[in-house]
């Protein structure tokens, strides 16, 4: 086994791993990012699209923002939307801050081409990872490389960026770790097509057969969701059958707009979860983004809640291995929760007011609170507070 040194060994080529190793290097600590999957599988996962103000903003100070606010897309709010009426929230009048559609796509493509422009040590399709002497004196991780080689990486700290299933979340001793979880009785079948969208800004649709989503990548590809109930099969859905869905719930005929349907490029079925476990460091291992945490799509949070937690890591890590501080270190976990559980609330209750369960009282409360929060400004304010993001440090 060859034995090799660095100062953090970051599980995850994910958006918070490869952000994490950025901001690290641009504080002079040194990192080995570790990654199961291919460069190009983990480029080619579509997932979150909506980027919250400090999400802009980090990735603005950071130098990797250029690409984004060339082609990504401002914009001031969202629409809600329940039978024959639409509301705009416009978060820029409510709060003064706006949020970008850049699809997690474009952000770790801007991130893995920022790792190669400094050379950054990103090791792929390694296998067995192992964590270990976490509480002790010695962590260091154990895996096996692209070649089938056994590894053994020699650290200071151990960060797990390594999802939902990676791990990172194991590492935690069952004797000190705590759980949430609740699983939702829908998920979501999201479809990306080549067609210009019918909005300007996303639609978050309330209706009775189910909820539905008009969101976009760019001026020509359009990213749309509708809900389904849990173990749906995608061949049940032919694209026929998805667009008339999205037409009916998204209101099309209602006051003269239509929805432009269009050829569909890629069609899944994303099962929805609120996760959180704590704590969020143990000795010298350290978790963020979706190893800790995992929330419902529906408020826009999961890409951001990482980039967050990240945030707070970066200069916490810096603190404790170049000056020897641990303040930063030892409240990272208590810090990142408030907002962790600020963000799993915000999901779970965007998640909870638009999607039907088939209960008609469950049904009329949903419309009574769509309504309070499309109509009154305090209502509205709430949303948009949550939606735009908090600062970071919340
Ligand atoms: P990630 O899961 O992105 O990255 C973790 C990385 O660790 C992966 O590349 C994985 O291969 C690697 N890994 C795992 N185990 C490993 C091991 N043993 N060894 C080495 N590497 C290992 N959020 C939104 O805001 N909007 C959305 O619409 C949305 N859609 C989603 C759809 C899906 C199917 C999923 C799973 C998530 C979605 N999310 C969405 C949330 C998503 O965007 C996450 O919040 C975001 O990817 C979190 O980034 P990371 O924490 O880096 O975790
Ligand atoms: C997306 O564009 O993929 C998207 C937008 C908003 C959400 C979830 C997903 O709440």
């Amino acid at each position: 086994m060859r034995a090799q040194r660095s100062q953090v060994a970051i599980v995850g080529a994910g958006p918070s791993g490869l952000l994490l190793s950025h901001l690290l290097a641009a504080a002079g600590v040194e990192s080995v990012v570790l990654e199961s999957r291919s460069e190009e599988h983990v480029a080619a996962r579509v997932r979150a699209g909506i980027l919250e103000h400090s999400t802009v903003q980090l990735l603005t100070d950071a130098g990797l923002a250029g690409r984004l606010r060339a082609q990504g897309d401002e914009h001031r709010g969202i629409h809600l939307q329940w039978p024959h009426e639409r509301h705009h929230v416009d978060f820029v009048d409510l709060t003064g801050r706006s949020v970008w559609v850049y699809g997690q796509t474009e952000v770790q493509k801007d991130l893995v081409d920022a790792a190669r422009a400094r050379g950054q040590d990103v090791r792929h399709e390694v296998a067995d990872v192992a964590l270990h002497d976490l509480a002790g004196d010695h962590p260091h991780v154990t895996f096996t490389d692209a070649s089938g080689n056994p590894q053994r990486l020699d650290v200071d700290a151990v960060v797990g960026c390594d999802g939902a299933f990676g791990p990172g979340r194991a590492a935690v001793p069952e004797a000190v770790r705590s759980s949430w979880s609740r699983t939702y009785p829908y998920s979501w079948l999201g479809i990306l097509a080549d067609v210009p969208p019918s909005t300007d800004e996303l639609i978050y649709a309330w209706h009775p057969d189910g909820f539905a989503m008009h969101s976009m990548r760019s001026a020509t590809v359009s990213r749309l969701y509708l809900q389904v109930p849990n173990g749906t099969d995608v061949a049940d859905w032919p694209d026929d059958r998805v667009w008339d869905a999205l037409a009916t719930r998204l209101g099309h005929g209602q006051d003269g707009w239509e929805l432009a349907p269009g050829p569909v490029t890629g069609k899944s079925v994303l099962p929805m979860r609120s996760y959180v476990q704590t704590p969020m460091r143990h000795g010298r291992l350290f978790l963020a983004g979706d190893a800790a945490h995992t929330v419902p799509p529906t408020g826009a949070k999961g890409l951001n809640l990482a980039v967050a937690d990240v945030a707070l890591l970066a200069p916490a890590l810096a603190a404790l291995l170049r000056e020897g501080n641990p303040a930063l270190a030892d409240a990272y976990s208590d810090t990142a929760l408030r907002r962790v559980w600020r963000c799993t609330h915000f999901s779970w209750w965007m998640t909870t007011m638009l999607h039907t369960s088939g209960d008609p009282f469950d049904e009329q409360l949903q419309l009574s609170q769509l309504r309070w929060v499309a109509t009154s400004e305090a209502g509205a304010a709430g949303l948009a507070e949550n939606y735009a993001g908090l600062p970071i440090g919340f």
